[in-house]
């Protein structure tokens, strides 16, 4: 942030919802084991279903980038563009590793909105709690690809993220903002990040489209403490999730 910029205030905006992610995890140091988070569900098909081979090649009736064949292989409705109704249509939740018979992927608390406004941006903060005795945690920030005709990704629409503050602070020798890095932490203490995001000069599409990416903490070993997967959702101006149209990959469904 420039000198003398005046940070807007915390908070979602008129289109989030009210979102916190916590990232929750009292890690006993020098005590390696499997990282706690979730780094992004697997695509899951669903249960078998019967192949409908008799559909005619390249057909795609509700029009979701999806073809009726590939449909009826995933289980998804071939008659309905977002199968699970959860906002998300079945080849975008495809495409970006979401199950999409499962209303529950993506996870709702991993959401975050932003509109496609030159003025928009969104903050999204982090927080882990550790144990530790004198470790320095890292946080990293990471984009994951996605199909994209403008070949964007979160990367393009993150305007910094940093280390923000600890609780309670004491427990911290030195908290290093750029570098998201908190240096020297003893006893349980609450690490927090800032990661935010900001439309800029990127163009505006009239179209909702999505942006995944990742947030890694780890500690001074190399040990990954948390890797949590979000999704940045751009929407025009005025629209929700639930009524705004997706943007079509060009070319024939998949
Ligand atoms: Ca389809
Ligand atoms: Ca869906």
């Amino acid at each position: 942030m420039p000198p003398g910029a005046t940070r807007p205030p915390r908070g979602p905006s008129s289109v989030a919802p009210g979102l916190t992610a916590t990232l929750a995890a009292a890690l006993l140091a020098g005590c390696p084991g499997p990282t706690p988070f979730d780094a992004g569900p697997p695509i899951d098909a669903g249960p078998p279903v019967d192949f409908d081979a008799g559909a005619p090649f390249g057909l795609d009736t509700d029009l979701d980038g999806l073809c009726d064949t590939t449909e009826a292989a995933m289980g998804t409705d071939p008659a309905r563009p977002d199968s699970d109704g959860d906002g998300l249509t079945d080849r975008v939740e495809v495409e970006l590793g979401y199950r999409p018979l499962e209303p529950g992927s993506p996870d709702r608390d991993g959401l975050l909105f932003m509109e496609e406004t030159p003025q928009a941006t969104q903050q999204w903060p982090i927080a882990l709690t550790v144990r530790a005795s004198g470790q320095t945690f890292t946080g990293g920030f990471e984009p994951l690809r996605v199909t994209d005709t403008l070949d964007l990704t979160a990367l393009d629409l993150l305007d910094e993220a940093r280390a923000v503050g600890a609780t309670p602070m004491e427990n911290v020798f030195e908290v290093m903002e750029p570098e998201q890095r908190f240096v020297g932490v003893f006893g349980q203490t609450q690490l927090l990040w800032d990661v935010r995001f900001a439309f800029g000069d990127n163009l505006p599409r009239s179209c909702i489209r999505a942006y995944p990416w990742r947030y890694v903490i780890k500690r001074d070993d190399g040990f990954t403490v948390g890797a949590t997967r979000y999704l940045l959702v751009i929407l025009p101006p005025g629209q929700r999730l639930d009524t705004a149209e997706w943007c079509r990959p060009e070319g024939d469904c998949i």
